[in-house]
């Protein structure tokens, strides 16, 4: 240091200045140099000469007083300045003088407690005794002497200083005289001050190095003194080096903690405490500590590097987050080391230790966002590559563990990544998370996929199905269910074939692949349970068609032309009993091959015996109680159920009803028939008398009414060229329309004839009167078709009746 400066440590009053000396540490940067510094006071009477000394030794600029003002107290308090030009750097402080006349006799409070800052803080005490004192009785310095030893076992465990006695106006007595007379006033005054019991015993070498110079006289003897000064001064050079005239710097404080360290030390001291070194210097150093670390901290949370990468981490993932994260960390804990290195070292490991977690703090949400990034981004990649591995088709079961293994290790690989060197934080629950998170996608995912499969399956069988089954309804007979149940059987083998296949890749315990076989099995009995349904609900159309058929054609498929020739007792029996086969059919679902009644039961009450055929008859039953007059099927479970018997019943009457029109035009058309082949004699007697009776044609045509018989002929030729359409048939050819028309003629002349005969015969034979149509439909309880489509439908039916009796007719 070049430049000195100087300030007051503690005024005259005993105020500790505080802010005048961090001014100071900063000013002279003292605070950068750890332990490598040394503390230098002196004592001694007022006005001998000390802070004259103290300029010449070290370069301070300390107030003398003006030699020609006469001797009066100039310092007072404490001062303290920094030393020019020594190595290592080294404070000086100038203490009041210890026998000052304005303070008076007994006014020794203030020289005690500044002696006993003095020796605690200092590695050397310089000692200012006038050469003449030495061996009197009534020396200045032995008062101060006596204050210097008694405080000193104040001091609990105190360092070893080192007490430079400096011996003023040095006369012509030969030094090393001089220097043993003073050691024996010091053993003297040493022997004299009471001492703990402890210490009772213990040589005065033991607490303190004691050394002598002597100085010639500044006043008459300026130059020798400057010269012995100068020699003095290399004494300080190093002075804190092994063997250096520093003391054993047992309880040195690292040079940033001095101020706080002094201003403990004298409030302690100004509270009339003992002051316990070792215990003060942890207390400097944890408070030391705790300010190192808390400016530390301080500046990390300022830290720009740290701020951009906190709000970096907030928008998205950042590439070696951990890395210059953990770079941040390092510089602030070695910063802190640097700092805090000469404090106590339990003191400082245990300050890191929390400097250390409280940065963790700070950071640790940054770090759990980014592992919260870490596994979105690693949750997102592995329903990418999931889906890519099974739009691919590998297996579901095998592309799962391949992109959970595939997720895993780049999580893993992440947390590396993340990790903060100086932590040691477990990312396993997140990874847990994470787990979770795919094992749920992957769950969805494989309910969407089993679903997939399971609908492609329904569909196919509902497919395979409908149609088949809905045909064999419609043909209904005998073997109509055993046909259902092979398909059944079929088509659902090869469904549930497929569905195993499908289901290899999911790796699927036993039991789920068979609880959805199961469940296919069971769609595929619903899909025809429904149908059956469905036809069971049509079953009267169904019936009414299969009669109107039956009954109206012949066993070629050719429409019937009643000539009275048929028997409509038998084509009547024999059609119903055809459409009351269909309703045993329908009456059951029978998907399980068991045996029943109801086929017995239905021809048994219709068609056996007494009760076979015959509207009257048919009537009559109906009405009597019977096995129908049951809502159950022996042997049937209601869910099979499809027609009860009670509405086997009531469908049977309304099918009687309604197909009784057709059998009545049939019979009425058979008669009709029979009649007109009677109005027209044989064609042999017409032979016969156009040959045997010419002559009286002859005659008649003589006649004169032989006009009006031929204007009855043509009218006859005219209705019949409007029949035939003769221009029309001779439009495609001479020799075709001929053909038709002779094919044509005779059935259309009969038919002219009939009509004719028809209308002459009206009055007789009355039409019979039409049953309602639609006065009961069939509905059951699993039916749904609503009545009016039983009313269309037989509506419709009875068109077809109609149609087909009126070309029976024709
Ligand atoms: N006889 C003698 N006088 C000296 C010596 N050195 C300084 N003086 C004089 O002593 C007087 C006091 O000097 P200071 O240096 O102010 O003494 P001090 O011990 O600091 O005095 P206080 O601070 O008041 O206790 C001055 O007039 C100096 O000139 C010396 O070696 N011998
Ligand atoms: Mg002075």
């Amino acid at each position: 240091m070049d430049v000195c400066h100087s300030i007051e440590l503690i005024d005259g009053e005993g105020a500790f200045n505080t802010s005048a000396l961090e001014d100071f540490m900063k000013a002279v940067k003292m605070g950068e140099r750890g332990l490598s510094y040394a503390v230098v006071s002196i004592m001694g009477p007022q006005s001998s000469g000390k802070s004259t000394l103290l300029n010449h030794l070290f370069g301070t600029n300390f107030r003398e007083m003006d030699a020609f003002k006469g001797r009066s107290q100039t310092t007072k308090g404490i001062w303290l300045a920094n030393c020019v030009g020594i190595e290592p750097f080294t404070v000086v402080m100038d203490l009041e003088g210890t026998d000052g006349r304005e303070r008076g006799e007994d006014d020794t409070t203030f020289e005690k407690q500044s002696a006993l800052f003095a020796l605690a803080v200092s590695d050397v005490v310089l000692i200012n005794i006038w050469c003449h004192d030495i061996g009197r009785e009534q020396a200045a310095n032995k008062p101060l002497l006596k204050i210097v030893f008694q405080v000193m076992m104040r001091l609990f465990s105190p360092r070893k200083t080192t007490l430079l006695f400096v011996i003023r106006d040095k006369t012509k007595t030969p030094f090393e005289l001089l220097e043993s007379a003073l050691k024996q006033d010091i053993q003297k005054i040493w022997d004299s001050v009471s001492k703990p019991k402890a210490h009772k015993d213990t040589p005065l070498s033991e607490f303190f190095n004691v050394d002598v110079t002597a100085l010639s006289s500044y006043e008459e003897k300026e130059d020798q003194f400057k010269e012995q000064v100068a020699s003095l001064r290399q004494r300080f050079f190093y002075s804190i080096a092994p063997g250096g005239l520093a003391g054993d710097r047992r309880g040195v404080i690292p040079a940033s903690g001095f101020a706080y360290s002094a201003q403990q030390i004298w409030k302690i001291i100004k509270e009339n405490k003992d002051l316990d070194l070792p215990a003060h210097k942890v207390m400097v150093a944890t408070v030391r500590c705790e300010e190192i670390a808390n400016e530390k901290l301080g500046r990390l949370t300022t830290d720009e590097g740290w701020r951009a990468l906190e709000e970096a981490v907030q928008i998205g993932p950042v590439s070696g987050f951990g890395k210059t994260l953990s770079s941040i960390l390092e510089k602030y804990l070695q910063e802190y080391d640097m700092e805090a290195i000469y404090f106590e070292e339990g003191v400082r490991v245990s300050k890191r230790q929390q400097l250390e977690m409280k940065a963790l703090n700070v950071v640790h949400p940054a770090y759990q966002a980014m592992l919260g990034h870490l596994r979105t981004r690693t949750s997102e990649k592995f329903k990418d590559r999931l889906e890519q591995s099974l739009k691919r088709g590998e297996g579901f079961a095998a592309s799962v563990c391949d992109c959970m293994e595939f997720a895993m290790h780049e999580f893993d690989q992440g947390c590396a990544d993340v990790a903060i060197q100086q932590a040691n934080w477990d990312s396993s629950k997140v990874r847990e998370k994470l787990q979770r998170d795919i094992e749920t996608h992957v769950a969805s995912v494989r309910a969407a996929k089993l679903s997939e499969i399971t609908a492609h399956y329904e569909k196919q069988v509902t497919e395979a199905l409908a149609e088949p089954v809905e045909s064999l309804f419609e043909a209904a007979g005998q073997d109509t269910w055993a046909s259902i149940r092979k398909i059944l059987r079929r088509e659902t083998n090869k469904a549930v074939s497929g569905l195993s296949c499908s289901l290899t890749g999911f790796e699927l315990d036993q039991e789920t692949v068979d609880k959805m076989a199961g469940h296919l099995v069971a769609f595929a009995r619903s899909v025809v349970e429904k149908k059956a349904r469905e036809e069971a609900g049509k079953v009267l159309i169904r019936m009414k068609d299969r009669f109107t058929t039956l009954f109206s054609h012949d066993n070629d498929s050719m429409p019937r032309v009643w000539t009275g020739k048929e028997d409509i007792r038998k084509i009547t029996k024999d059609a119903r009993a055809a459409s009351l086969n269909l309703l045993s059919v329908m009456a059951a679902i029978r998907l399980d091959e068991k045996p029943d009644n109801i086929e017995n039961t239905l021809s048994s009450s219709y068609m056996d015996g007494s009760s076979a055929v015959g509207l009257v008859r048919d009537r009559s039953i109906t009405s009597s109680i019977g096995p129908l007059a049951s809502s159950t099927w022996e042997e049937v479970p209601p869910a099979n159920t499809l027609i009860t018997p009670v509405q086997c019943k009531s469908l049977w009457r309304q099918f009687n009803t309604e197909t009784e029109y057709t059998v009545t035009q049939a019979i009425a058309a058979q008669e009709a028939s029979r009649r007109s082949n009677n109005w027209l004699p044989p064609p042999w007697a017409i032979v016969a008398m156009a040959v045997l009776g010419f002559n009286e044609f002859m005659t008649l045509l003589r006649n004169p009414l032989y006009l009006g018989v031929l204007f009855v002929v043509f009218l006859l030729a005219k209705a019949l060229w409007v029949q035939l359409d003769i221009p029309g048939e001779f439009q495609n050819g001479f020799i075709p329309g001929l053909l038709s028309i002779s094919m044509r003629l005779f059935p259309t002349i009969m038919n002219i004839l009939r009509r004719l005969a028809e209308q002459g015969q009206r009055h007789k034979a009355p039409n019979p009167q039409r049953p309602p149509l639609n006065s009961t439909s069939f509905r059951n309880g699993m039916q749904d078709t609503p009545l009016v489509d039983f009313a269309s439908e037989s509506s419709s039916s009875t068109t077809t009746t109609k149609s087909s009796v009126s070309h029976v007719s024709l």
